[in-house]
C-alpha cells in the first residue's frame, strides 16, 4: 500500500499498487473511497476494471479521474452485492486515478470488502518507472528536466522516454515499456545538483522512485538554500571549519571550481528572493 499526499483534498490517501491481471482483496480505507492509480502507456490503452464479489453491504461505484483530478467517467450499474465491470480506453498516455466508492447506505467504519482486478490488453513483458519530482519551484520550466534510466545489469540499454505531468500542485514523471532489470536513474536540471538513484523494474509492475532536486548551494541537502547553507559556506571560506567530504560542486554556484566569496554572495541573493 502506497500513501500519497493528495493536495486536491488536502490529505494523504492510500493508493493501491498491483500487478496487472492479479486479483486483490480490498477494503475501503478512507472510509468512503478506495483509490488506485494506473498508467496508460499509450493514447489508446485499453483497461478492464472489475470489482468482484462485493459484500452485501457494498454497492461499488467506479470513477476514473485524469492527473488533474477531473472526472472522466462514472460507472454504477449493479446494486449492492453485485459486480461492476468497466471497460475504458485512455485517450492519451498518462497517469489516471481510479476511485472505488460505496454507494450503499451503511454507517462507517463498517468494513466492507471486494475483489479488484485491473487488466490491460496493451500490457507487454515490461514495466513502468514513475515518481514525484520534488524540490523544483513552480516557476521553473519542467521541460528543461532530463531524466534517464540506464540499465545496470543489461548492457547498453538506456531510456529517456520520460513523460512529465504537472498540475497546479504536483509534478510527476513516468516511463513506460521498460525492460525488467536494475536501473540507475539520473536527472539533471540547470543550476541544480544532478540526481542519481537506483530502481528495480519488474514485469507488468510499477516501480517508484522520486526525483529530489537540490539547487547548487544546498549544502545540507534539504532541497533549498537556507541560512544553514550560508553559515556552512561562510565557515568554509573563513577557514573556520573544514568539510573535507563536501564535493565542491555542491556549493560552487559560480562554477569556478572553488568555494569562495562569490558563492556566498549568490547564496545571499538567493535568500533575499
Ligand atoms: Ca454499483
Ligand atoms: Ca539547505
Ligand atoms: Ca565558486
Amino acid at each position: 500500500m502506497l500513501r500519497l499526499y493528495d493536495r486536491s483534498v488536502g490529505k494523504f490517501r492510500n493508493f493501491g499498487i498491483f500487478f496487472f491481471g492479479n486479483r486483490l482483496c480490498r477494503n475501503f480505507f478512507d472510509q468512503s473511497a478506495d483509490w488506485v492509480f494506473i498508467i496508460a502507456a499509450t493514447g489508446n490503452n485499453s483497461f478492464e476494471i472489475s470489482i468482484e464479489n462485493p459484500d452485501i453491504q457494498c454497492d461499488p461505484v467506479v470513477e476514473i479521474f485524469n492527473f488533474s483530478y477531473t472526472s472522466l467517467l462514472k460507472h454504477d450499474q449493479g446494486c449492492a452485492g453485485e459486480n461492476e465491470i468497466v471497460d475504458w480506453i485512455s485517450t492519451e498516455s498518462g497517469i489516471y486515478y481510479v476511485k472505488i466508492s460505496n454507494d450503499a447506505d451503511v454507517s462507517y467504519p463498517k468494513q466492507t470488502a471486494y475483489t479488484l482486478k485491473i487488466s490491460t490488453k496493451n500490457a507487454q513483458d515490461s514495466g513502468f518507472i514513475y515518481g514525484n519530482v520534488v524540490g523544483l519551484p513552480s516557476d521553473k520550466t519542467i521541460e528543461k528536466l532530463t531524466i534517464l534510466a540506464t540499465a545496470l545489469d543489461v548492457y547498453d540499454i538506456t531510456s529517456d522516454q520520460r513523460k512529465l505531468l504537472q498540475n497546479q500542485n504536483e509534478t510527476k514523471y513516468y516511463m513506460a515499456g521498460i525492460r525488467p532489470g536494475k536501473y540507475q536513474m539520473t536527472a539533471e536540471y540547470p543550476g541544480y545538483l544532478p540526481f542519481t538513484g537506483e530502481v528495480v523494474v519488474r514485469s507488468w509492475d510499477y516501480s517508484s522512485i522520486d526525483i529530489a532536486l537540490s539547487p547548487v548551494g544546498d549544502i545540507d541537502n534539504n532541497q533549498m538554500i537556507d541560512l544553514t547553507d550560508l553559515v556552512i559556506c561562510m565557515k568554509i571560506v573563513a577557514g573556520v571549519c573544514e568539510y573535507e567530504d563536501l564535493p565542491i560542486s555542491r556549493a560552487d554556484i559560480d562554477e569556478n571550481n572553488k568555494i569562495g566569496l562569490a558563492d556566498i554572495i549568490y547564496m545571499m541573493q538567493w535568500l533575499k528572493e
